[in-house]
This record gives C-alpha cells, sequence and structure tokens, in this order.
C-alpha cells in the first residue's frame, strides 16, 4: 500500500479515471470528497453510516479529471443495512482504478481498520493508497507515529 504524501508526483499527460475512497464508519470520506469537488456532493455528520448510496463527484484540474465515489463505511455488518452497505461498496471496488483507504489521523488503528484492508486484499486487485484524514486535530508527532502506523498495517496486509 502507497502512503500518499503531498500528491507532488508528475503525471504527464492529461489523465481521467475513477477512484473511491473506503473506510469506517465517520473516517471522513464524505468530507475528503466535497473539499476536493470543491462543492458539496456528499451529506456529512458526526454519526456514522450518513453515506447510503454511492455518490459521484468530479474534480477538474489541467493535468486532468478524475472522477470521485464516495461510499458508506465499510464495517463488519451486525445487520440487513450494514450487510447491504458493504455490498455496495464491494461493487464499486470492481468500477474504479484505485482506492484511497481513509484512515483517521485522530484515532488509533483497530480491528476495524484491520477488517477492511483484509477485505480490500482479499477482493480487489486495484491498487489501494492510504489516505490519512482529520490531520488538523493532530499534532505533528502524532501525524508521524500514525502515518508509520498505517505503513506497517499496509506489510501487514500485504497492499
Ligand atoms: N477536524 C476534522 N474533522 C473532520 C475531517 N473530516 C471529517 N471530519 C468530521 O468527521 C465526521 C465524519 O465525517 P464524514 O465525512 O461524514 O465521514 P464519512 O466517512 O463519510 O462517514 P460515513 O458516510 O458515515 O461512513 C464529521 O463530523 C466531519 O465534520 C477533518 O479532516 N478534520
Ligand atoms: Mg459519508
Amino acid at each position: 500500500m502507497t502512503v500518499l504524501d503531498n500528491g507532488t508526483g508528475d503525471l504527464g499527460g492529461y489523465r481521467s479515471g475513477f477512484a473511491c475512497f473506503v473506510g469506517r464508519p465517520n473516517a471522513g470520506k464524505s468530507t475528503l470528497t466535497n473539499a476536493l469537488v470543491g462543492q458539496k456532493v456528499a451529506i456529512t455528520s458526526s454519526r456514522p453510516q450518513t453515506t447510503r448510496h454511492a455518490i459521484r463527484g468530479i474534480v477538474h484540474r489541467d493535468d486532468g479529471q478524475l472522477v470521485l465515489v464516495d461510499t458508506p463505511g465499510l464495517h463488519r455488518p451486525r445487520t440487513l443495512l450494514g450487510q447491504r452497505l458493504n455490498d455496495l461498496v464491494r461493487t464499486t471496488w470492481a468500477e474504479v482504478d484505485v482506492i484511497g483507504m481513509c484512515i483517521p489521523a485522530d484515532e488509533r488503528i483497530g480491528p476495524g481498520d484491520r477488517f477492511i484492508a483484509g477485505e480490500i486484499a482479499q477482493i480487489s486487485g486495484t491498487p489501494t493508497v492510504a489516505v490519512l484524514t482529520k490531520i488538523d486535530v493532530v499534532t505533528d508527532s502524532q501525524l508521524a507515529e500514525q502515518l508509520s502506523a498505517v505503513a506497517a498495517l499496509g506489510d501487514e496486509m500485504e497492499l
């Protein structure tokens, strides 16, 4: 799994592709989608399971166009709704060129993240990039710690 840096990579010519964000409920997927798109395309809230459909937004840049698919948070399902939301997320993985796995910088990596990383590793051959969210609420040293924890998770799950 590649850890996303400040995104200064040279992409060469004009490029276009599909990406989706996956992560625990409340990880900040919809907030990031809205920020990248530049307008509110997805509802955000402090309550888990806010997003219940795959929502598409388009990011326009001089060197490319990115279609973002925002999906519900993925978790070990306990209810039929949870099961259906997970199915939707997995269907989306087959449609995109890259998966951004969102991990909050302010919460320890736990079983929820391991579950998701394991699912991605098992089901999808799609390249996966780790994205740290909520970095505004942590110190630089907490952020550095979380980056190495994320790298370790990637190694452990062979992502
Ligand atoms: N401080 C801070 N808060 C954030 C950030 N990103 C998201 N949040 C907050 O975290 C909560 C969840 O954000 P969402 O974007 O709705 O999370 P989600 O991953 O889409 O959640 P589900 O759709 O329920 O899976 C909201 O209260 C957001 O305001 C961030 O970068 N910094
Ligand atoms: Mg959401």
